[in-house]
């Protein structure tokens, strides 16, 4: 086999693997985007009194959990962590909160201290969208 095809066919074949490792199945439309629309990065939110999150989203639906509708997906709220693999469901925990009703706000009480929130969409099986729809990350303290 010539030298440089090879080379070319395993550049493809790396490019196509990673591709898949980093995204689910459904498609997103390729500009929709989330945002956190408060509290602001950087906000102090007063300790011991529980605090509204609204979810923003873009160009792109708010469907349930189950529901498999075009462009569309369910908030997750990912709190002082990072964004968990794009090719898996979306871990439940105490980090990885899912709003599968559709809400598109919450109320959260965190401790006092430094905390960060992000905005993940899923799919109506957990899964981050292709391209996966996600906020930036923001800080806030609670004292
Ligand atoms: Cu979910």
């Amino acid at each position: 086999m010539n030298k440089v095809f090879a080379a070319a066919a395993l550049a493809a074949s790396l490019i196509a693997g990673a591709g898949l490792a980093t995204a689910g199945t459904t498609p997103a439309p390729p500009n929709a985007y989330a945002y956190i629309g408060y509290p602001n990065d950087g906000q102090v939110v007063p300790a011991g009194k529980p605090f509204k999150v609204w979810f923003g989203l873009r160009y792109m639906g708010v469907a349930p959990r189950g529901v498999k509708y075009p462009n569309t997906g369910h908030h997750h709220l990912l709190i002082d962590t990072d964004l968990p693999p794009m090719d898996q469901e979306i871990p439940s925990d105490r980090n990885h909160l899912h709003y599968g009703a559709g809400e598109t706000e919450t109320t959260l009480e965190l401790p006092p201290g430094k905390h960060t929130l992000q905005l993940l969409m899923g799919d109506d099986k957990h899964i981050p969208h292709n391209p996966p729809v996600y906020s930036k990350k923001i800080t806030i303290t609670v004292k």
